[in-house]
C-alpha cells in the first residue's frame, strides 16, 4: 500500500492517513475532525473527476494521456494475488497470548520466562479444501494458525482444529491436496470431499483412517471458530538453557467449551450465510466478546516416548490426554479485527519453520517437509522475498540483517556495511548464547526411502476415536460416511472404504455397508498390523464430553410479531445479556413491530432471511392474533420445525403452541427441550437450560 509522505513542521505526516488536505494553493493543512480528504492518484496528485474518463469531445475518443484513468484501472487489474494452494479460505484476528507462569525449566524461548507477560498474536482461521469464495460449513479440518510475535522473532504454529493429520509423510501432501480439491476434469465439486477422487485416494491410503473418523465426526462441522480446539499436531520440542530437550505438543482449549452443528443445520447454513463462520467472529469481537483459549502443553520426555504404544513421530497418532494430562501455560485472547481484510488477513504469512531459540523441531516427517514448503508458498503467493516487510508479517521485536533489494523492498540496511565481517564497525553480528541453537540430537542410519515400522498401526486409534464418542456422535459419524460414500460413484472404492472400516468397528461397518446397500459385505482391508481392540476409550476425544455449560457467547433468534408480550420480552433479554449470550429480533416485516406496550422493536431480521439454523435456540413470542397468518407462513414453520429437527431448544408463549404442535408433530410440546414460556419469571431458568448442549 503506498503512503504520501509530507513533512511539515518537522512532524512527519500522511495524506493517507487522512490527517492532511492541500488548500487552494496547493498548500497542506491540517485537516479538521471528521473533514473529508481530497482524493488524489497513487502518486498523490489530487484529482479533480473520478467520475468521467478525458474525452475529445463530448462523445469523443478517450485520450491516452488520462494519467488517472490508466493508474485507476491498471491497479484494478492486478488486485487479485493468487490464493492459498490450500487454506484459502480463512478469517483472521488479533489478540495477545498471557504467560501464565515461567516454563524456564522446559524451554529458554523468552515467550514463557515470565508469568504475566503479554505478547502480540495473530490467528487466522480457514478451511483446507474450498476456495477463498467456498462457504464456511463445508465438512472440513478446519486451520487454526496462530502468530506470536515474540521478542525473539516471530513463532507460527501452524495447526488444526484436529490432532492428527491424514498422512504421515510431506511426500504425499501433493496427492492428498489434489485428491480432495475439484477434479480437474470436471472442476468440481467445490469445497467438498464427497466424490471419487477423495475417497479413491483415501480408500488406498490406510495410514489416513483415523484422521477420517475425525473428519467425519463433527469435529469437522464446528459450529463456530470459538467453539474449537486447536492443535500443533506435531511432536515439537522445548529446549532450555541448559541445551536439554523435552517434547512436546501443543493444545489450544476454548473457553467456551466445545460445540459444532449437525450435517443438516451447516447444508442449510451455507445456503442462508455463507459467512456464517466469519460474521460469528466480526460479531463477537466488535461485541466486545473477546474469545479465549487456553495453551496447554503436553511434555514428555524420551523415556515416555519409547514406551508409548505408537511413534510420536507419527502425525496420525495422538498422546490421549487421559494417559498424558496437559498443563496449562498460557492464554490466547483474540480483542481486534483487522482494518483490512486483505492486507492483514490474507498477506499473512505462516511457516512452520518460525520458531524462537527454545523451541524446535522433532523428525516428524509431515513437519520436515512442512518446514520446506511453506517459504516457498509465501514467494509464489506474495510475490517478492520481501514479504516480511508487509507490517503482518514484520516481527515487532527489533531485527537486524543485510538481506536487501528484491521487488517491493520496503527497507534496506542503512550505512556502508551490508556484509560481515567488515572493518567499519557496522551491522549486527551473530549471538552464539541469545541465537537459535539447533538441538543437537544425533543421527545416523542408512540413507533410504521408506517408512519406520514403529508407523504401520493405522486401525488401533481409528477404533479408539471411534468409541470414544458417544452414542449420538457415532451415529453421526455413520451417517457422515454413508452421505460422502453414497457420492462416490464408483462401486469398487464404497466397498474398499467398508473393507477399512471393518478394522475399526465391525457395528459401524456394517451401518454404513447396510445404508450405503452393499449387496454382500467386503472381507476386511489387509492390515499391516492388527488393530488393538484393548486401548482404553478417552473421553477428552468426544465433543459432547466437553460442551459447554452456560449460554455464553451463544445466539438466541427471538420471534415477535405485533402485540408480543413487551415484559417476556425484555425479561429474555435481560436474561440472555446476563449470559453473556447474544439475541437477534426476527419479525414477520424488518421494520420491527409493535410490542403490547405500545413501543416499536426494530427487528434484527426478517423471517425469511433468518432461518433457525443461524441460531443456537430459538424463542417464539407471537401475540395470540397474528397466529393465524403467522402458522400460515411456510418460513416460519421450516423455522420452528427446523429448530425441533436440530434438537435445539424453543421457548414459547401459550399463543405458539397450536404451531409447534403442528409443524413439529404431536407430543412435540412434551419433548424436554421445548420450554413454556408463561411469565417474565421463567426466563433466567429457560436461559439456563439453553447452556446444555442437546
Ligand atoms: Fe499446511 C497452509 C496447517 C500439512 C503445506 N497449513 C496451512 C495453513 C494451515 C496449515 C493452518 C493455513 C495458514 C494460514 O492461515 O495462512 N498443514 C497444516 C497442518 C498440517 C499441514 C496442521 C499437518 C499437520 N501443509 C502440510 C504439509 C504441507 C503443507 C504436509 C506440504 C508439504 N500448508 C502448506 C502450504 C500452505 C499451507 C502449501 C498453503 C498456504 C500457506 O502454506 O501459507 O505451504
Amino acid at each position: 500500500m503506498a503512503k504520501s509522505t509530507n513533512r511539515t513542521s518537522g512532524k512527519l505526516a500522511t495524506i493517507h492517513d487522512q490527517k492532511l488536505r492541500r488548500g487552494e494553493g496547493g498548500e497542506l493543512h491540517q485537516l479538521a475532525e471528521g473533514a473529508t480528504p481530497v482524493l488524489t492518484t497513487a502518486q498523490g496528485g489530487p484529482v479533480s473527476d473520478d467520475q468521467n474518463s478525458l474525452k475529445i469531445g463530448a462523445r469523443g475518443p478517450t485520450a491516452l494521456e488520462d494519467f488517472h484513468l490508466r493508474e485507476k484501472i491498471f491497479h484494478f487489474d492486478h488486485e487479485r494475488i493468487p490464493e492459498r494452494v490450500v487454506h484459502a479460505r480463512g478469517y483472521g484476528a488479533h489478540g495477545y497470548f498471557e504467560t501464565y507462569k515461567s516454563l524456564a525449566k522446559y524451554t529458554r524461548a523468552d515467550i514463557f520466562q515470565r508469568a504475566g507477560e503479554k505478547t502480540p498474536a495473530f490467528v487466522r482461521f480457514s478451511t483446507v479444501a474450498g476456495s477463498k469464495g467456498s462457504v464456511d460449513l463445508a465438512r472440513d479440518v478446519r486451520g487454526f494458525a496462530v502468530k506470536l510475535y515474540t521478542q525473539e522473532g516471530n513463532w507460527d504454529i501452524v495447526g488444526n482444529n484436529i490432532p492428527v493429520f491424514f498422512i504421515q509423510d510431506a511426500i504425499k501432501f501433493p496427492d492428498i491436496i489434489h485428491a480432495v480439491k475439484p477434479e480437474p476434469d470436471s472442476g468440481f465439486p467445490q469445497a467438498q470431499s464427497a466424490h471419487d477422487n477423495f475417497w479413491d485416494f483415501i480408500s488406498l491410503t490406510p495410514e489416513s483412517m483415523h484422521m477420517i473418523m475425525w473428519v467425519m465426526s463433527d469435529r469437522a462441522i464446528p459450529r463456530s471458530f470459538r467453539f474449537m480446539e486447536g492443535f500443533g499436531v506435531h511432536t515439537f520440542r522445548m529446549v532450555n538453557a541448559k541445551d536439554e530437550s523435552t517434547f512436546v505438543k501443543f493444545h489450544w482449549k476454548p473457553k467456551l467449551g466445545l460445540q459444532s452443528v449437525v450435517w443438516n443445520e451447516a447444508v442449510k447454513i451455507n445456503g442462508a450465510d455463507p459467512d456464517f463462520h466469519r460474521r460469528d467472529l466480526w460479531d463477537a469481537i466488535k461485541a466486545g466478546n473477546f474469545p479465549e483459549w487456553e495453551l496447554q502443553v503436553q511434555l514428555f520426555d524420551q523415556e515416555f516416548a519409547d514406551s508409548f504404544d505408537f511413534d510420536v513421530l507419527d502425525a496420525t497418532k495422538l498422546i490421549p490426554e487421559e494417559l498424558l494430562p496437559p498443563v496449562p501455560v498460557g492464554r490466547l485472547v483474540l480483542d481486534r479485527m483487522p482494518d483490512n481484510f486483505f492486507a492483514e488477513t490474507e498477506q499473512v504469512a505462516f511457516m512452520t519453520q518460525n520458531v524462537p531459540p527454545g523451541i524446535d523441531f522433532s523428525n516428524d516427517p509431515l513437519l520436515q517437509g512442512r518446514n520446506f514448503s511453506y517459504l516457498d508458498t509465501q514467494i509464489k503467493r506474495l510475490g517478492s522475498t520481501n514479504f516480511t516487510h508487509i507490517p503482518i508479517n514484520a516481527p515487532k521485536c527489533p531485527f537486524h540483517h543485510f538481506q536487501q533489494d528484491g521487488h517491493m523492498a520496503m527497507r534496506n540496511p542503512v550505512g556502508r556495511a551490508n556484509y560481515q565481517p567488515n572493518s567499519w564497525g557496522e551491522g549486527p553480528r551473530e549471538s552464539p548464547q541469545a541465537g537459535f541453537r539447533s538441538f543437537a540430537d544425533v543421527e545416523s542410519g542408512p540413507k533410504q526411502r521408506l517408512r519406520a515400522e514403529s508407523f504401520a498401526d493405522h486401525y488401533s486409534q481409528a477404533r479408539q476415536f471411534y468409541l470414544s464418542q458417544t452414542p449420538p456422535e457415532q451415529a453421526h459419524i455413520a451417517a457422515a460416511l454413508t452421505f460422502e460414500l453414497a457420492k462416490v460413484k464408483t462401486p469398487v472404492i464404497r466397498e474398499r472404504m467398508v473393507s477399512h472400516l471393518l478394522n475399526v468397528d465391525r457395528g459401524l461397518a456394517n451401518g454404513v455397508a447396510a445404508n450405503l446397500g452393499l449387496q454382500s459385505m467386503p472381507k476386511a482391508a489387509d492390515a499391516a498390523m492388527p488393530t488393538r481392540q484393548d486401548l482404553e476409550p478417552a473421553a477428552s476425544l468426544s465433543i459432547l464430553a466437553k460442551g459447554p455449560e452456560r449460554f455464553e457467547g451463544r445466539k438466541l433468534g427471538i420471534l415477535v410479531t405485533d402485540g408480543t408480550d413487551a415484559a417476556l420480552l425484555s425479561a429474555l433479554k435481560d436474561a440472555i445479556a446476563k449470559a453473556g449470550a447474544s439475541c437477534e429480533i426476527i419479525a414477520p416485516k424488518v421494520g420491527g413491530a409493535k410490542l403490547s406496550d405500545g413501543s416499536l422493536v426494530p427487528a434484527d431480521q426478517m423471517i425469511a432471511g433468518a432461518p433457525s439454523v443461524l441460531y443456537d435456540a430459538v424463542a417464539l413470542l407471537p401475540d395470540e392474533k397474528t397466529m393465524p397468518a403467522l402458522s400460515d407462513n411456510p418460513d416460519v414453520r421450516d423455522f420452528v420445525s427446523d429448530a425441533f429437527a436440530h434438537c435445539k431448544f424453543i421457548g414459547h408463549v401459550t399463543a405458539a403452541k397450536g404451531l409447534v404442535e403442528k409443524v413439529c408433530g404431536n407430543g412435540a410440546l412434551e419433548d424436554e427441550g421445548v420450554i413454556r414460556l408463561a411469565t417474565p419469571r421463567d426466563m433466567p431458568a429457560f436461559v439456563k437450560a439453553l447452556g446444555r448442549l442437546r
